[in-house]
């Protein structure tokens, strides 16, 4: 029987689709884990779901995600790739990509084939992996670095604060020469480090360690000045970047004003930052612990201009940053731990998407399509993976998420995945849910059952995202 005439494995029938081009009542026929058809009235498949009164979404893809990551202080976080990817499938998510982190002293290529282990017999979804470059030997950039890139994992990451992990600014030159030669992706972590070092002596000297000052040590100008930097860093080297987790108003407009020049930037936000504020980690009690992240979420009236940046493209990017530590390990110092001994980082990689699409579309304020965009396609583009993943269309994995628009659920950690003790979400409404999650045409979530097994997922080699430069930087010319 030739190809097109063997049945469908799988038919997902009668719902609206969400297409590139706008959402379409039609049917998706699956074949060999792929998209084999489009359109109205397909045959009979050897499954069929209905999707009748639901949206079918594009799996989504969470570019940014910590599993199973070193300790901090002893601390460990809470998720393994096992019950980091279970829970990120059941919030309408088939592919992440999360970090190999390299720190001082560390080998990338160590790193990488460590992460792979510990990956590889537990997730249960897709994933590729960022390269966090913490230590830029000539090692790390000659030989590891272009042999990973190779080898698909082809984005990097930088930090400009953190110790054992930030780069000075001529090592982030150094890096970003690599990314540009490899045609990597280069993320960077935009906070300034003197400023944030600076005010926490001072404040600790002072024994201003209430949970408040997490968020007064990180300040907005910082990581304006050092979104700033990075941008005119890669300008320098004439290569694009992509600024994780803009928190605050005046960095996403140094962002918007390095594209109106033309500038190859490109910016990420979560939804800590539009669904929770400075306000939230303030309280009498260490319960503001549950949403100390860094950057933190900035006072709640900036919320308005992180959408705004969401919404006209200059942030282009919904990742969750989640970073699951116990709260009983938050605040494993009593009732006056100082808020510099609190690791920073808060749970979302399964409410990601449903606080998005209950505020964003359902509240009127995004369309489908620009949904699907920001939390899909726009992520796959940029790091090289797609069309396999971040689109329906024909001949991309068939990876879906179907949702209920009208579901009404309260959020609770006891409904969630992760294996994290709270949510910083806990008891907020949302409007719509993914009920069913679909990987290369596997169902593995289905209203409420978990239908998939650890060690499913693959590693998905990443295409390089840009063109890889022979020639050098037009600066080296001169
Ligand atoms: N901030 C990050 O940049 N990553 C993980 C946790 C956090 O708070
Ligand atoms: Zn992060």
């Amino acid at each position: 029987m030739s190809d097109e005439n063997r049945p469908f494995d799988l038919v997902i029938r009668g719902g609206t689709v969400v297409l590139p081009e706008g959402p379409s009542q039609i049917d998706i026929g699956v074949r060999d884990e792929r998209i084999a058809a489009l359109g109205a009235n397909l045959p009979a498949g050897r499954d069929e779901i209905s999707a009748a009164g639901r949206i079918v979404l594009p799996g989504g893809v969470d570019a940014h995600c910590h599993m199973d990551q070193q300790p901090w202080e002893g601390k460990s976080t809470a998720d393994d790739f096992q019950s980091g990817t279970l829970s990120a499938l059941c919030g309408g998510t088939t592919t992440i990509i999360p970090f190999a982190m390299q720190m001082r002293g560390q080998s990338l290529s160590e790193v990488v084939a460590d992460y792979h282990q510990r990956a590889l017999p537990k997730a249960h979804i897709d994933y590729t992996f960022h390269l966090i470059v913490g230590d830029p030997t000539q090692r790390t950039l000659e030989e590891e670095i272009p042999r990973l890139i190779a080898e698909g994992c082809t984005s990097v990451k930088i930090y400009l604060t953190y110790e054992g992990l930030k780069l000075d600014d001529y090592e982030v030159l150094e890096v970003l020469n690599v990314a540009r030669r490899e045609g990597a992706m280069a993320m960077v972590h935009a906070e300034n480090d003197a400023c944030i070092r600076w005010l926490t002596d001072h404040f600790l000297k002072a024994r201003k360690t209430h949970l408040r000052y997490h968020v007064v040590s990180h300040p907005t100008i910082g990581d304006r000045e050092a979104t700033f930097r990075a941008i005119s860093l890669a300008e320098v080297i004439e290569t694009p970047i992509l600024i994780c987790h803009v928190s605050a108003a005046s960095a996403a407009e140094e962002i918007r004003r390095a594209k109106a020049r033309g500038l190859p930037v490109y910016a990420e936000t979560c939804p800590q930052y539009l669904f929770l504020a400075a306000e939230d980690i303030d309280t009498p009690d260490l319960s503001g612990a549950m949403c100390v992240c860094t950057p933190p979420p900035r006072p709640r009236e900036n919320q308005a201009e992180i959408w705004r940046g969401l919404l006209d493209g200059t942030l282009e990017v919904f990742s969750s940053d989640h970073s699951p530590w116990h709260y009983r390990d938050k605040i494993a110092g009593g009732p006056d731990t100082p808020y510099t001994r609190i690791p920073n980082g808060v749970p979302g990689i399964e409410t990601r998407l449903p606080l998005l699409f209950s505020a964003g579309v359902n509240g009127g304020r995004m369309s489908l399509t620009q949904f699907a965009e920001v939390t899909a396609t726009t992520p796959a583009r940029l790091y090289g993976l797609f069309p396999k993943k971040g689109i329906i269309a024909i001949g991309s994995d068939a990876d879906f998420a179907i949702w209920d628009p009208k579901r009404e659920v309260t959020i609770r950690n006891s409904i969630l995945h992760h294996a994290t003790d709270h949510t910083p979400y806990e008891d907020m409404i949302v409007h719509g849910w993914p009920v069913t999650t679909i990987s290369r045409g596997d169902v593995i979530w289905n209203e409420g059952e978990v239908t998939s097994k650890p060690g499913r997922g693959r590693f998905i080699a990443a295409e390089r995202p840009f063109a890889r430069q022979t020639s050098l930087p037009s600066v080296l010319e001169s």
